[in-house]
């Protein structure tokens, strides 16, 4: 009769299995092995609002990835649920709210979830400067972290419950979205299910060529062109572009779904007078040199013949400068992660006083994707990962001025081709761009998802066999001080072409 009472309360995840749970807790940390951990403690922690109360482990795993898991006490939904991290990582943030990095969503579904700094620590995932001249902590950066904390968490979930977790998944953006194709590409028989946001498959262009232009176009931090003060002529820079750009994809909306489309005319964009430059620069115009770094920006680097070399932020990104770039430097995440990427990264004695200031646009693009190769994510031989039966959904915002759109874009082409053709690849691999989202979805931002679950469409995939035909999300448009809210399918990779183009 015992037993029977204990069966169906596992089955409902009832008291009687939250007490049973709550002990094995206590107990966990001295049941685990020492050989995998550096150190280990776990407790447990009452619910709160809709959080489950849940077994918090923390610790570091060998040789110095420092983590938090979450187990939830009752009503496991046997999922082991294993989190990116974003920028140069060094944090433990498990609350980033959404899904992005942190994996507080996970806990309320009922995964077991684990959180990771990568390998070092820092107050700042904007703080690059742990790389300096040390190859171990850039090698478990880019990579060698993923196998660790997974055979880690799968370990903690599996003493826990007294089973191994029937799927497994991975959820990242940013550089938390470069993992999840590093995790397809090298440890492809880990996850069942890979979900990658805005990733900078390419990170050596984007921290180098890319970092190092938004620097130089801006007088690299001294007086910057585009400062804070620029935040304010934001609003008739949008509807300027928007008035060239926004109807080319079928509907005037605020949104453009298709930045690659639209030639902007600058000559349209009203110039100030030549005097009105400065602070007492009207809202309502840009002076030249104002202009000259937004097109700039627009279209990205160059080499000396004029070829570009990953492409610009998109247009319809504007918005998001305001969060990455027109800050103080000190304060704008985007300029400290392009400063560190030359600062901290590339320091290297085969690159004696390497800096943005002296970045050779013909030059140092390939010698850097040659020694810095194991940062990137760009192998497209997925066959391991689509043999062992696993499904990746990849999602960009076209609004994303940090980690722009195109290399993704060229990515997933180039997987195209080496894999068989798009009906092939769509059995495993769906991309889906995310008009007017910016990077990620951290606030604030032009356009949030109050609706966008790419878990629930992965899950879906994984264990159900229903692919994701189209992905329901409902960005916020920022119009003056209100929100507007629209619905919108994100359709898969390549969206039909429009009629009449
Ligand atoms: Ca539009």
């Amino acid at each position: 009769m015992l037993v029977l009472f204990a069966a169906v309360a596992m089955a409902t995840g009832s008291a009687p299995e939250t007490a049973v749970h709550a002990n094995a807790c206590q107990s966990l940390a001295g049941r685990l092995d020492a050989a995998t951990f550096e150190s280990i403690e776990a407790k447990t922690v009452e619910s709160k609002g809709d959080m489950p109360a849940y077994c918090r482990v923390k610790g570091t795993i060998k040789p110095s990835i420092g983590f938090e898991m979450r187990l939830p006490l009752s009503g496991w939904n046997g999922k082991f649920y294993q989190a990116g991290c974003g920028g140069y990582c060094g944090i433990i943030n498990p609350d980033v709210p959404g899904f992005a990095n942190g994996i507080a969503e996970a806990t309320r579904r009922g995964c077991a979830a684990i959180h990771t700094d990568s390998g070092h620590q820092r107050a700042s995932a904007n703080d690059a400067s742990w790389a300096l001249g040390n190859r171990e902590a850039l090698e478990l950066y880019a990579h060698r972290w993923i196998p660790l904390a997974y055979a880690a968490g799968i370990t903690i979930a599996t003493t826990y419950y007294g089973q191994a977790p029937r799927y497994r998944y991975l959820v990242g953006c940013s550089n938390g979205g470069r993992v999840g194709l590093v995790a397809a590409q090298r440890y492809p028989t880990l996850f069942n299910g890979i979900i990658i946001g805005c990733p900078p498959a390419d990170f050596t262009q984007v921290g180098s060529a890319f970092g190092a232009w938004k620097l130089r176009t801006n007088r690299d931090g001294q007086a910057p062109i585009l400062g804070p003060d620029f935040a304010r002529k934001l609003p008739f820079l949008i509807e300027s572009l928007n008035g060239q750009c926004d109807g080319l994809d079928g509907k005037v909306d605020g949104l453009i779904a298709r930045p690659s489309s639209c030639k902007i005319d600058y000559a349209r964009i009203r110039t100030c007078p030549a005097n009105e430059g400065g602070t007492s620069s009207p809202a309502d115009c840009l002076t030249a040199e104002e202009k000259q770094v937004v097109r700039q920006w627009h279209e990205g680097p160059k080499d000396s013949r004029g070829r570009k070399l990953i492409g610009g932020m998109p247009v319809g990104s504007e918005d998001e400068w305001r969060v990455w770039y027109l800050p103080e430097p000190s304060n704008a995440a985007g300029t400290q992660m392009a400063d560190g990427f030359t600062r901290y990264i590339v320091a290297d004695p085969k690159y004696p006083g390497f800096s943005a200031k002296n970045f050779d646009f013909d030059r140092d693009p390939q010698r850097l994707a040659r020694d810095f190769a194991l940062l990137n994510a760009k192998d497209t031989d997925l066959s391991a990962f689509r043999a062992a039966g696993g499904k990746i959904i990849m999602w960009h915002g076209m609004a994303d001025p940090l980690v722009v759109p195109w290399q993704t874009i060229s990515y997933y082409e180039r997987v195209m081709k080496r894999m068989g053709g798009r009906a092939k690849v769509q059995k495993f691999f769906r991309f889906f761009e995310a008009p007017g989202l910016g990077h990620c979805w951290i606030l604030p931002s032009s356009s949030a998802p109050e609706e966008f679950d790419p878990l629930v469409a992965i899950e879906d995939w994984v264990e159900h066999g229903k692919a994701p035909d189209q992905i329901l999300a409902s960005p916020s448009k920022r119009q003056g001080s209100g929100l507007t809210v629209t619905k919108i399918r994100y359709q898969p990779y390549p969206l039909p072409p429009l009629v009449g183009q």
